[in-house]
């Protein structure tokens, strides 16, 4: 009886092991707008980890560029750098905030003309595989 009970206990705490996940949202998604013919458009947005356990914020792509990237901007003895961002966790409950002079989506190579108050789709890939797609909102300046 004792190791039945066990057994079931054992099954029971397999199972929420199993159901504990991340779960990316994304909101207040944006892309600032660039010079006619610009090969470098940066998006941001917030993403938090609506689930119950962390999540790893891999990459992203999108049809309309040729490559989407995780950047940082920093400051190299007094002058703005960006760097490429590796691999970026978010606990439960918490966010990851991507805004102008901080963490950015680089996006590179329009496939087409960006106008101002069109909305582009933006996949956000995490590593459980699950990921979210937003709709960026290209705007002149921050919202
Ligand atoms: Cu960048």
């Amino acid at each position: 009886m004792r190791r039945l009970i066990t057994l079931l206990a054992l099954a029971l705490m397999t199972n929420q092991a199993a159901q504990a996940a991340g779960r990316l949202e994304v909101s207040g998604a944006w892309i600032r707008t660039a010079p006619p013919g610009a090969m470098m458009l940066a998006g941001y947005a917030t993403l938090r980890n609506v689930g119950d356990a962390p999540l790893t914020v891999t990459g992203a792509d999108s049809v309309a560029f040729g490559d989407v990237s995780l950047h940082e901007s920093v400051e190299v003895d007094g002058v703005a750098r960006m760097k490429a961002l590796g691999p970026v966790e978010i606990a439960p409950s918490a966010s990851v905030v991507l805004a102008p002079g901080g963490k950015h989506l680089m996006l590179m190579r329009p496939k087409r003309a960006v106008a101002s108050g069109e909305s582009i789709k933006i996949h956000i890939a995490t590593a459980s595989g699950e990921g979210a797609s937003a709709d960026f909102v290209v705007r002149d300046a921050v919202p």
